[in-house]
């Protein structure tokens, strides 16, 4: 269903804020900057049935960066595929909804994932075995840029782009970011873009809170014939609320007081803006 991408990502936006603040925080940075790349796909590219979760002609998601778990689950909330109060199990015991997404456990989640490095081969083999059976599905994966860091990225990047598997969209969340610091101060990546171009890929780079952008883009990288396709989302950690965005370690964030309000004030403004359900 063709979905108002920005209201879309205000939706899926809103759930993550609820769900962290009601567990007092969580993986906040890196669920972030990944909402409006989630609301292009689940609002628009991928297909699938949420009243059916295995369909088998649905595209795959492989969120490779697996502790983002928390902004994979508001998006599939938002789509259908479960109510937002099952989600409040978040991290408990025997929940359906580890902090990092498990295929086995939860509805949507196509690939599980959380070892870094280790969703990209996934990926690969997913659209290898896809392409060998004539499938027109896609994959797309979604890896981090500290995930990088992870010698199995580019050894599956290696494998995409020789076996030109132009049904696997590689998403790169360049929030410049990591665990506990800046990428360029821990392993400098340099140019990202350059490195998957001199890999093979057709590539290009979009501003990652750029819904429109985001989806042209992706629909050019599903349009590639002959190789590969790679899109950098420049993005920031924490993207959406100011405060957090320039919160020095804002990658898992236990709430204080003030975390408190800054979350309150700007569900707030998501109601205000998008016309949501007052909280
Ligand atoms: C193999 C492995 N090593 C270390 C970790 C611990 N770890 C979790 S998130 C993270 C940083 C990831 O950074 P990035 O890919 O930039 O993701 P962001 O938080 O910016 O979304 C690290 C090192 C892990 N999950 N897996
Ligand atoms: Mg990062």
């Amino acid at each position: 269903m063709e979905q108002d991408l920005k209201q879309y990502s205000a939706r899926i936006r809103t759930v993550l804020l609820k769900l962290l603040r009601a567990k007092n925080g969580g993986h906040l940075g890196g669920s972030m900057s990944i909402i409006e790349v989630l609301s292009v796909l689940y609002g628009r590219q991928m297909k699938y049935d949420p009243k059916n979760p295995e369909w088998e002609e649905r595209d795959l998601l492989v969120l490779s960066k697996g502790h983002a778990g928390p902004g994979l689950y508001a998006a599939l909330c938002t789509a259908g595929f479960f109510r937002e109060q099952e989600l409040y199990s978040l991290n408990d015991g025997g929940t359906c909804f580890p902090s990092h997404p498990d295929r086995s456990k939860t509805p949507g989640v196509d690939a599980t994932t959380g070892s870094l490095g280790q969703g990209t081969s996934v990926a690969a083999g997913l659209g290898y075995g896809l392409k060998l059976s004539g499938s027109g599905r896609f994959v797309y994966l979604i890896a981090g840029d500290g995930e990088l860091n992870e010698g199995q990225c580019w050894e599956a990047f290696q494998f995409i782009a020789h076996h030109k598997l132009n049904n696997v969209i590689v998403l790169i969340d360049n929030n410049k970011r990591q665990l506990d610091g800046y990428t360029t101060d821990i392993l400098n990546p340099f140019s990202i873009e350059d490195k998957m171009k001199a890999f093979g890929f057709h590539t290009e780079t979009v501003s990652g809170s750029d819904e429109d952008a985001i989806s042209h883009a992706i629909d050019r990288a599903k349009s590639v014939e002959g190789s590969a396709a790679c899109i950098v989302l420049d993005t920031i950690k924490g993207q959406g609320i100011t405060y957090f965005e320039q919160m020095e370690s804002n990658h898992s964030v236990k709430f204080n007081e003030q975390d408190f309000r800054e979350v309150d004030a700007a569900l707030a403004d998501l109601a205000e803006a998008y016309g949501l359900e007052v909280l």
